[in-house]
């Protein structure tokens, strides 16, 4: 089942997956998920802006469901998202297996653009799924060609007035997410998440005066791109001095010309933090910072959160008994969002598991895990649902 998921949408250069919302690779992933879930007599419900759960046992009543997504980042490792679905699907084989049936009804997830690599909103289909994304806002979301969530919904065949809080979530009275870890906090196999740090994304627009490279003197240019350098050093800093985590890894220059100064550059900013008031605090000093030095530049800079979101902290009950189910799973917070993140938000009881991450690396093609620890994984997961689903 790993090879075949695996094999959709690599990069046979880089070894990376680039599988961003409703393209044809992740269109392809999906259908391979829909495949899986035929072949194991699972019923699929999806919902307005695609997200799917498969079911074994009638959704009549709220059930356990685990999952997690089949889009990545651009370029992105071949475990995130995909690890807990694929990890989802042999926990059904593995409980089917020891011939345990579950006495309420267990689905088995996949939740759209939860990168939000290609429409810029992290957990984008989780989002609108919980109502705390407007159908209207995730509609007018556009990609970097310029096409909308409408569009590109229209042209996968599906009526964008589907999409809004979705039915899916009445019957999602647990939520279990397994995901491989992203960072080396784990020294088991296998580990229980405490909480997610809060997040956010932000867009930094530096407008400086377009000029010649070559006969403006350096005293007399207005350059948007020296503004942002500063910035990114100021945001490297202060993100070490609070010890939080700062990235600037999306840039747009224009006019983009070797010889011409720029009259434009856009950057988008991730940044994390332990918690609210951190996060707070580093975003305001790393936007003083870039104000001060527009100043100096002559040029301007202006700031607009994309998204932010709060720190999620599982339920300890819930959290606890999977640490017992595990036999004393260790607890480790992450610096990375989850579709669990949202749906904890949203006030269903969630928890998530990780496996364990050897070099930590992800969002990468050099993303791993070991074989021995995915199978660990499947049979804590079994282990969990069956505890919840008995
Ligand atoms: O960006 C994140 O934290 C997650 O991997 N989507
Ligand atoms: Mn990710
Ligand atoms: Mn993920
Ligand atoms: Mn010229």
């Amino acid at each position: 089942m790993w090879r075949d998921q695996s094999a959709i949408g690599r990069d046979a250069e880089t070894g990376g997956y680039t599988r961003g919302g409703w393209t044809p690779t992740e269109r392809e992933a999906t259908t391979w998920f829909l495949d899986q879930c035929a072949t194991r007599g699972l019923a699929v419900e999806s919902d307005g802006i695609g997200n799917l759960i498969a079911w074994w046992g009638s959704p009549d009543r709220p059930g356990v469901v685990t999952g997690s997504h089949l889009d990545s980042v651009i370029d992105g490792g071949a475990f995130d998202g995909p690890l807990g679905v694929v990890s989802a699907l042999a926990a059904v084989d593995l409980l089917r297996a020891e011939g345990f049936t579950p006495s309420v009804p267990l689905g088995v997830g996949a939740f759209v653009e939860e990168e939000g690599s290609r429409f810029g909103m992290p957990c984008l289909g989780s989002r609108v799924a919980a109502g705390v994304l407007s159908a209207d806002k995730a509609l007018a979301l556009t990609d970097r060609q310029g096409v909308t969530l409408a569009a590109a919904l229209e042209a996968a065949g599906t009526d964008p007035a589907g999409v809004g809080p979705s039915p899916l979530l009445e019957r999602m009275g647990t939520f279990v997410e397994l995901h491989v870890e992203q960072g080396r906090g784990l020294t088991p196999p296998v580990g229980v998440a405490s909480s997610i740090w809060p997040h956010g994304r932000y867009r930094f627009t530096f407008e400086g005066e377009a000029n010649h490279a070559g006969t403006t003197l350096m005293e007399d240019r207005h350059d948007p791109m020296l503004t942002y350098a500063m910035t990114a050093l100021a945001a490297n800093k202060q993100a070490r001095l609070a010890g939080a985590r700062a990235t600037f890894g999306r840039l747009s220059i224009e006019p983009n010309g070797t010889n011409a100064v720029p009259s434009r550059v856009i950057a988008w900013l991730d940044a994390r933090a332990a918690d609210t008031a951190t996060l707070e605090s580093l975003l305001a000093a790393i936007t003083r910072q870039a104000v001060e030095r527009a100043e100096r530049d002559g040029t301007t800079v202006a700031v607009v959160p994309e998204s932010v979101s709060p720190i999620v902290d599982f339920p300890a009950g819930l959290r606890d008994r999977l640490v017992g189910v595990l036999d004393g799973a260790p607890v480790l917070p992450t610096g990375a969002g989850h579709d669990a993140g949202v749906f904890s938000a949203a006030g269903i009881p969630t928890a998530m598991l990780f496996v364990r991450n050897p070099t930590g690396i992800s969002h990468s093609p050099a993303e791993f895990a070991e074989e021995d620890d995915c199978l660990a994984g499947v049979e804590a997961l079994a282990a969990v649902l069956k505890d919840l689903a008995q």
